[in-house]
C-alpha cells in the first residue's frame, strides 16, 4: 500500500511509549506505522533562522519537524490561526481580529512547508493534511508540481456561511479548500455548511454521490476544481479506555481524591482553557444549582480541570482572568470549612488519571459553546463503570451531540437549562442510567477511531483510483483518435 504523508501544525510526541496523547496522534500514528510514511510539521520551537526539516527515523515513520521565525509564529499561528480563523470557524466573531500582514505569514508559512515538504515526496504517497492551520497547503504543494492525491481534515466546525464570510479572505480560503481531492469534516452540519457557502457563495454546483460502503459523500465543484466532501466523525477506543479507567482507579491519587469528597457527589469537567468550551456559562449554571435548590449545597463538587493553551494570545488571558473572578466569587459566596463547591485547576493531568477521575465522577459536564466533537464527552462515557455509570451532560453545540444518544443534551446559552439538567443527573435512577450508557457505548465502539481514520484513508484512496483509470481512459481514448487520424490520412 502506498506510503501516509501525514501535515499537521504540531507533530505529536515522537518518543515510542511515551502516553499516548489526544485522538489526532493515535489514529494517525497507527496509520502511519502500518503504511510507513512521514509526519510533518511544526517542531514547537522558534528559531533566529529557518532550517532544513529536522528528520527523526522511528521504525518505518519519518518524523520532519520544522521552526518557526519568531514573525511567522506571530503571524501564523498566534495571528491568522488563532485569532481569526478560531474565533470565526467558533462563531465567536465578535472576537476575531484581521491583520493583512498576519494573513500573509500565513501563506507564508504554508508555502514554506510545501517546500520543504515536496522533497520528501514519492510519486504514490497519500498526503493527508489536518486543520485550519493549512487550509492553503494543497493549493501551495499544487504550485509546487505535486499530483498525488490530497486530503483534508478540519477538526473544528466549518460556520454557517454567513459567519464564514466575516473572514475577510474567506474566498481565497474557499478556493484553497477546493484543491484538496477531499475534505473531511467532523459532521453533517459541517458538510452541508462548506456545501452551502460553494453553492450559495461560490456559485459552485454539488452532487450526492456515495462511498464505496455506502456513506454518503458530496461533489462539489466550483473555482474551477471539483472536490468531495463528508463527515468522518472522529472517535475513540472506548475499550481501551474503560480498561484503563477501570485499572487507574485504585491509583492513590485517585483513592485520596476520592477520599477528600467524603461522600460528596462529583461532576467533572475537562477542557482545554478555550472561550469555545463554555466554561463561565458553566460556572453560573453550577452556581444556580446551588442557590436554586440548596440541599444540594455541601453535598456536590465541580472539578474543573482546565490547562491554559495559547496563552500569549490576549482573548486567552482575558478568558483566564475572569474564570479565576468567577471560581472565587462562587466559592465565596458557597464555600463552608470542609467544603468548596468549585475545584479549578490548570493543569495537565496524565491521560489515565483523567479516565479514572471520569469514572468515579457522576456527572461529566461538557458545555462548549461551539466544538468540531469534543473527545472529552466520548472518553467521559467510555471510562464509566457498566454496573453503575454516570450522567453525561452535553451541549447541543460539540460535534459529539450528534453521535450520543444517551446525553442529557442541553443549550449551553440556557443556564436554567443547563443547572436543570445537572440536577436531573445527580438525581437519576440506576436504570435510566445503564439504559443512557449502553445507547452511547454501541455507536462509540462501532464509530471508534480506526473508522473515523480508515474511512477517510479509504475514501482518498478511491479518489486516486478514480483518478488514475480516468488518465488511462483518456490516454487510450486520445490514442485511439490518433490512430483513426493516421487511417484517414
Ligand atoms: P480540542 O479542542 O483540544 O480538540 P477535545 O476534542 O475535547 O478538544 O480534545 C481534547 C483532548 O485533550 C482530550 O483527549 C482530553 O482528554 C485531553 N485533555 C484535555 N484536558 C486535559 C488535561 N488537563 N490533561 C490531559 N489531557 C487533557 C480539537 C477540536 C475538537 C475535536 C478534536 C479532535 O476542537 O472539537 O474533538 O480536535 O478532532
Amino acid at each position: 500500500m502506498s506510503r501516509l504523508i501525514v501535515v499537521s501544525n504540531r507533530v505529536a510526541p515522537t518518543q515510542e511509549g511515551r502516553p499516548a496523547a489526544g485522538g489526532l496522534a493515535i489514529g494517525v500514528l497507527d496509520a502511519l506505522k502500518q503504511t510507513g510514511g512521514v509526519w510533518f510539521g511544526w517542531s514547537g520551537e522558534t528559531v533566529a533562522q529557518p532550517q532544513p526539516p529536522a528528520i527523526d527515523v522511528q521504525g518505518k515513520v519519518t518524523y520532519a519537524t520544522v521552526g518557526l521565525a519568531k514573525r511567522d509564529y506571530d503571524h501564523y499561528y498566534r495571528g491568522f490561526s488563532n485569532a481569526t480563523l478560531w474565533p470565526a470557524l467558533h462563531y465567536r466573531t465578535d472576537l476575531l481580529r484581521y491583520d493583512r500582514q498576519e494573513y500573509a505569514g500565513y501563506l507564508r508559512v504554508n508555502q514554506q512547508f510545501a517546500r520543504d515538504l515536496v522533497p520528501m515526496l514519492k510519486d504514490d504517497d497519500v498526503i493527508w493534511v489536518h486543520d485550519y492551520h493549512l487550509i492553503p497547503l494543497a493549493e501551495a504543494l499544487r504550485e509546487a508540481g505535486v499530483r498525488n492525491p490530497i486530503g483534508f481534515f478540519l477538526h473544528i466546525p466549518f460556520p454557517a456561511p454567513e459567519v464564514f464570510r466575516a473572514v475577510p479572505p474567506h474566498a481565497e480560503l474557499a478556493k484553497a479548500l477546493m484543491a484538496y481531492d477531499l475534505i473531511g469534516f467532523q459532521t453533517d452540519s459541517d458538510v452541508q455548511a462548506f456545501r452551502d457557502y460553494v453553492t450559495r457563495e461560490a456559485m459552485g454546483t454539488s452532487a450526492d454521490v456515495r462511498a464505496a460502503d455506502g456513506r454518503p459523500v458530496v461533489r462539489l465543484t466550483a473555482y474551477g476544481r471539483t472536490a468531495k466532501a463528508a463527515a468522518y466523525p472522529i472517535g475513540i477506543y472506548p475499550d481501551a479506555i474503560a480498561q484503563a479507567a477501570e485499572q487507574f482507579s485504585t491509583r492513590k491519587a485517585v483513592t485520596e481524591f476520592a477520599q477528600s469528597m467524603q461522600g460528596r457527589k462529583l461532576i467533572m469537567s475537562v477542557d482545554r482553557l478555550d472561550y469555545s468550551k463554555g466554561l463561565a456559562e458553566r460556572f453560573l449554571a453550577f452556581e444556580n444549582l446551588l442557590q436554586a435548590s440548596p440541599h444540594w449545597q455541601r453535598r456536590v463538587s465541580l472539578v474543573q480541570i482546565a490547562p491554559p493553551t495559547r496563552s500569549d494570545v490576549q482573548t486567552y488571558q482575558r478568558i483566564r482572568q475572569n474564570l479565576e473572578r468567577e471560581t472565587g466569587r462562587i466559592n465565596g459566596r458557597f464555600a463552608e470549612l470542609d467544603w468548596s463547591p468549585i475545584r479549578y485547576l490548570n493543569r495537565k493531568y496524565d491521560r489515565n488519571l483523567l479516565m479514572a477521575l471520569f469514572r468515579i465522577a457522576q456527572v461529566g459536564l461538557v458545555t462548549p459553546l461551539r466544538d468540531g466533537m469534543n473527545l472529552v464527552a466520548k472518553e467521559y462515557v467510555a471510562a464509566q463503570d457498566p454496573s453503575d455509570p454516570g450522567v453525561l451532560v452535553l451541549s447541543q453545540f460539540a460535534g459529539a451531540a450528534e453521535q450520543m444518544p444517551g446525553a442529557l443534551v442541553v443549550n449551553p446559552f440556557d443556564m436554567l437549562q443547563m443547572s436543570e439538567a445537572i440536577e436531573r443527573a445527580l438525581s437519576m435512577p440506576l436504570a435510566e442510567r445503564q439504559a443512557r450508557y449502553r445507547d452511547m457505548m454501541g455507536p462509540l465502539r462501532k464509530n471508534d477511531l480506526s473508522v473515523w481514520r480508515d474511512s477517510f484513508l479509504d475514501d482518498l484512496r478511491a479518489i486516486e483510483a478514480e483518478t488514475i483509470a480516468h488518465a488511462r481512459v483518456k490516454r487510450a481514448a486520445s490514442s485511439s483518435h490518433g490512430r483513426r487520424d493516421q487511417v484517414k490520412a
